[in-house]
């Protein structure tokens, strides 16, 4: 009997084996003035080093112009003063002059030119921060709750994200060597000839890798979607260890029922001092057992979904090398930042401003950037990202909060009801003009939407309303669009797939309500469901969950 052919290792395996120090030719495109853009395989291999080779969608049809997004890696979504100066200014020098708050907390540049591209770089190594593994078959930048800590729980946390997120770094000098000397790695040393990761081995990762802290019951960091989570346990005031979650992730492509949404399984209870080894344990576990051969296949919540969570929790057990316990009672409830001025434990202050679908720019009459370079240079505070786009001003002296006041209502943000209820719930991927995925906008469409929804909701008496509503322009899912109560996810250029049902504590995937819907048929299609929500809704019952209870009986029953 002939055996059936091995599948295929995917062409990124192959790349990944063939120079496992990740350097390809990288060095030497940049040095090359003649060259535009990074071949297909270092294309590939920039990712490990926080970059995506991209194109303006907006002027392909007539040039293609090759242009350069830019992702750091801020744990926690923490940076100091100098550091986000050094974001402010780097955005302003060698990109659009903005700064894109990204849905992992975190900051893009984007619209960066090749000359550009080794002075940022070198920018951020300067001011002590890293791109490394911002993307790539890598952990990527690891969540935790940004809200400035009311008790040692919380810094203990942030603590924790960090210690995680270091540990998880690979080792490879190709990264020091291209960005911070300017030179190609030096493949005649020894170590680099033979390089293989300690943890990564030769091949990495086979897809992304994605970690989160939350602590109960707020869910601001959608833990659920993790690759890995960690749900802190709280017993009489101490942070004891961790409910460990995995198995969560979002992407899919339309039509391919072999590919979905998922959120991760409970596993089980782990100790702080496991904490590192649990990270591993989970991280090796997809390392050996993900797909290598399908990408769309590939990532840790396939191997979750097919081999079930007895079989991870015996497999992470041996990696720890203890048996664990079983994990503790926990109750997500809500998601969600805090806005305006609030208290912090240590007497200071701290500001939570909303920002439209992340993007930190000027334009007329709100010059958001300004302000913030203003406040952040006079005030010598701390910036905080936050997982839902947002930020936060923090360790603030109560001296300075009418100063803080008049800067930025001077520059046309206001601190007391920034925005809608609404508005202040939603998150938009960028799509349109960067991403090269994109089937529809999404940033740019979305403001425009909000006004629709708002429409539709004063029309019935709910214009306080709060809805979690997300906009990705394709089914990747980057703003979490399956988790909202409503999520708009791009099908092709004005046409969406209308997802109903998420939950306020973000523990419940949404379902598909209607496919191929246009932008000016959507005030239209949620008017009558506002009004039998209005109707019909119990007492406090949100949106998603009289969805849940009212619709999704008959979308089953039909189907
Ligand atoms: Fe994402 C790919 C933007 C969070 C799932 N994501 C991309 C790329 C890099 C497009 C590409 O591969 O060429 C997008 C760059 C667009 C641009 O022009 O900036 C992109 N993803 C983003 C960001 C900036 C969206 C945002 O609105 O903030 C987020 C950056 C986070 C960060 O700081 O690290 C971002 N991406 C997410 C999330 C949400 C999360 O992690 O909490 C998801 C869903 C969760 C998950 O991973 O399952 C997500 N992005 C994807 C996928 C689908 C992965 C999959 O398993 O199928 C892709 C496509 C891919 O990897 O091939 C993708
Ligand atoms: Fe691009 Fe799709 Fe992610 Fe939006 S969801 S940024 S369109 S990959």
């Amino acid at each position: 009997m002939i055996e059936p052919a091995a599948p295929k290792l995917t062409h990124n395996e192959i790349i990944k084996q063939e120079i496992p120090t990740l350097a390809g030719n990288i060095a030497a495109m940049l040095a090359d003035p003649a060259a535009d853009r990074f071949s297909e395989d270092d294309a590939q291999f920039i990712k490990f080093h926080g970059i995506y080779q991209q194109d303006d969608r907006d002027t392909r049809k007539t040039a293609k112009q090759f242009i350069f997004m830019v992702r750091g890696r801020i744990p926690g979504g923490i940076l100091s003063r100098d550091l986000y100066l050094t974001y402010d200014r780097l955005a302003t020098q060698y990109a659009n002059n903005t700064l894109r708050i990204t849905s992992r907390q975190s900051f893009q540049f984007h619209g960066i030119v090749k000359q550009g591209l080794g002075p940022l770089m070198r920018g951020i190594n300067d001011a002590l921060s890293t791109t490394l593994a911002a993307c790539g078959d890598v952990n990527r930048n690891v969540m935790a709750s940004p809200t400035p800590p009311q008790d040692e729980v919380g810094v203990l946390i942030q603590e924790d994200a960090k210690l995680v997120s270091d540990s998880l770094l690979p080792t490879t000098q190709a990264y020091h060597s291209i960005w911070v000397d300017g030179v190609q790695l030096n493949l005649q040393d020894e170590a680099n000839k033979n390089f293989v990761d300690p943890l990564y081995g030769k091949t990495y990762l086979p897809r992304k890798f994605k970690i989160a802290f939350a602590v109960p019951p707020v869910n601001d960091v959608d833990i659920f979607t993790n690759d890995l989570g960690f749900a802190a346990i709280v017993e009489n005031g101490k942070l004891t260890g961790y409910n460990l979650l995995a198995g969560g992730g979002l992407g899919m492509s339309h039509g391919n029922a072999d590919t979905f949404p998922r959120v991760g399984d409970t596993i089980a209870f782990i100790t702080r001092d496991q904490l590192v080894a649990a990270a591993k344990g989970v991280l090796t576990i997809h390392r050996d057992f993900g797909d290598r051969t399908n990408r769309k296949h590939a990532r840790l919540k396939y191997v979750l979904a097919e081999r079930g969570v007895a079989w991870f929790r015996a497999e992470l057990e041996q990696r720890v090398g203890a048996k664990l316990a079983d994990a503790k009672p926990i109750h997500f409830t809500k998601q969600g930042d805090v806005f305006g001025w609030n208290k912090q434990s240590d007497g200071n202050l701290f500001l939570g401003l909303y920002v439209e679908t992340g993007r930190i720019k000027d334009k007329e009459g709100y010059r958001l950037k300004s302000a913030l370079r203003q406040i952040v240079t006079d005030f010598g505070l701390e910036v905080r990202l936050t997982p839902s786009q947002n930020l936060l001003l923090t360790g603030i002296k109560p001296a300075d909060q009418a100063a803080i006041t008049k800067i930025l209502a001077d520059n046309g943000i206001p601190v007391e009801k920034q925005t809608s209820a609404l508005r202040r719930a939603s998150m938009a991927c960028p799509a349109m003009p960067t991403c090269g995925l994109a089937l529809a906008e999404s940033e740019r469409m979305l403001p425009g939407m909000m006004g629709q929804i708002e429409q539709a909701l004063a029309a019935t008496g709910l214009q306080d309303e709060e809805i979690i509503v997300r906009s990705t322009g394709c089914p990747n899912g980057c703003a979490r669009p399956y988790m909202a109560e409503i999520g708009f996810v791009g099908k092709a250029p004005n046409k969406y797939q209308i997802y109903l049902g998420g939950n306020e504590g973000c523990t419940r995937l949404n379902r598909l309500y209607k496919e191929g819907v246009k932008t000016e048929e959507v005030l239209g299609l949620l008017t009558p469901l506002f009004q039998r929500y209005a109707a019909e809704r119990t007492s406090g019952e949100r949106f998603g969950d009289w969805v849940a209870r009212t619709i999704w009986p008959l979308t089953a029953a039909a189907n």
